[in-house]
C-alpha cells in the first residue's frame, strides 16, 4: 500500500500519472478538507472531488477542478433567483453535492459519503478525506477573516494575507484509516500542492505529523514551486505570510522532521546543497506536468525513489 497525501489541482496530476504506472488498487489518497464549504446549502468538498474525478476520468483538466463537459444551467437559474454564483458549480459536479449532502443529512460521516461516491464512480483507489471533522482555513487580510474559497475563487487571490490558520484543526481527529494508512505504507508520497492550503491542514490534524514521523516508509515529496512562485495559485504568497521562504527551500524546511526526500526543478537546482543540508536526499527534475506524458514521467521517477 502507497499513501499520497493532497490537495486538488498539482496533486491529481501526479496522481494520473501514478495511477498510470502502479495498480490504482495499492494507492490510499489522503485530501485535504480544509478548502470545503456549504454554499446553495451544499457541502462542497473540492479537492476530495478533483481528485475522485480524476481517478473516474471525469476530470477537467485544462480547468484544473469539475468534470469534462459540463454544463452551467442549474447555476444560470440560481443567478437568475438573485443567488451568488462565483463559485462554478456545473450541473454533472452539482449532482456529486446534492449526493453528499443528502447522505451526510443521512448520518454518513464524509469518509462514508466519500466512499460511497467513489464506489458509484467506480473508483478503486481508497480516497479518504483528512478528516470527518470540520476544519476550515481561514484567510486574514486587512478586511478581516475569509474563507479560502473567498479568497482564491472570488476574490483571485489578490488581497494581501496577514495570516492563514485552520479553524477547528486542534479538535479534529483523522478519518478512520489516516493514520493507519500513513503507519502501514510501503511509502508515502506528499504532492506538489499548496503547503499552506493543502499539505498544511492534513499535517495539523493531530496524530498525523507524528505518524509521519514515526512510519517506517520512505516519504517523498514533490515541490510544487518552480524559483520563487507556484506553478500555479498563490502558495508563494501564503508562504510568505506564514514566515516560510518561498522557495523549495522553504518547503523542504517546512517537511524535513519527516521526509526523507525532495523532489525539485532543474530551475532550483541551486538549492540542492541548502536542501541537502537539512538531512534530505534531493532529486533533481521537470516538476511541470503539462502532458499525460510528463505526469507519467514524474510519476516513475517518484516511485523510483521509494522503491
Ligand atoms: N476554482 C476556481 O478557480 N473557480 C471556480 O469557480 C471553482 C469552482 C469549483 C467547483 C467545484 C469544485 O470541486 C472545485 C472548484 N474550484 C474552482 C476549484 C477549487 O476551489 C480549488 O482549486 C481548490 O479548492 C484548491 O485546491
Amino acid at each position: 500500500m502507497m499513501t499520497v497525501l493532497t490537495g486538488g489541482t498539482g496533486g491529481a496530476k501526479l496522481i494520473e500519472g501514478l495511477i498510470l504506472e502502479i495498480d490504482p488498487d495499492g494507492l490510499v489518497i489522503v485530501c485535504n478538507t480544509a478548502d470545503d464549504s456549504v454554499l446553495h446549502g451544499l457541502y462542497i468538498s473540492p479537492d476530495t472531488d478533483t481528485i475522485m474525478y480524476t481517478l473516474a476520468g471525469l476530470s477537467d483538466d485544462r480547468q484544473g477542478w469539475g468534470i469534462r463537459g459540463d454544463t452551467f444551467t442549474v447555476l444560470e437559474q440560481l443567478e437568475n433567483y438573485g443567488c451568488s454564483t462565483w463559485f462554478k458549480l456545473g450541473d454533472r459536479d452539482l449532482a456529486t453535492h446534492i449526493l453528499r449532502t443528502k447522505l451526510m443529512r443521512q448520518g454518513l460521516s464524509l469518509a462514508q459519503a466519500t466512499e460511497t461516491l467513489c464506489r458509484s464512480l467506480g473508483v478503486a483507489t481508497k480516497v479518504i478525506p483528512m478528516s470527518d471533522d470540520r476544519v476550515e482555513t481561514r484567510i486574514a487580510t486587512a478586511d478581516g477573516d475569509i474563507s479560502f474559497q473567498e479568497y482564491f475563487v472570488k476574490q483571485k487571490w489578490h488581497p494581501e494575507v496577514r495570516r492563514v490558520s485552520y479553524s477547528g484543526v486542534a479538535t479534529s481527529r483523522p478519518a478512520p484509516g489516516v493514520l493507519h494508512a500513513i503507519r502501514e505504507a510501503s511509502a508515502v508520497i506528499i504532492c506538489p500542492s499548496n503547503p499552506v492550503t493543502s499539505i498544511g491542514p492534513i499535517l495539523a490534524v493531530p496524530g498525523v505529523r507524528a505518524a509521519l514521523r514515526e512510519t517506517a516508509a520512505p516519504v517523498v515529496a514533490v515541490s510544487p514551486m518552480i524559483g520563487d512562485t507556484a506553478i500555479s495559485g498563490p502558495a508563494h504568497k501564503l508562504m510568505a505570510a506564514q514566515g516560510f521562504e518561498a522557495s523549495a527551500y522553504g518547503i523542504a524546511r517546512g517537511y524535513a522532521d519527516f521526509l526523507g526526500a525532495f523532489v525539485v526543478d532543474y530551475a532550483d537546482s541551486d538549492l540542492k546543497p541548502r536542501i541537502a543540508a537539512l538531512g534530505l536526499s534531493v532529486h533533481v527534475t521537470s516538476i511541470r506536468m503539462a502532458s499525460v506524458a510528463e505526469k507519467r514521467r514524474l510519476a516513475r521517477e517518484v516511485l523510483a525513489l521509494v522503491e
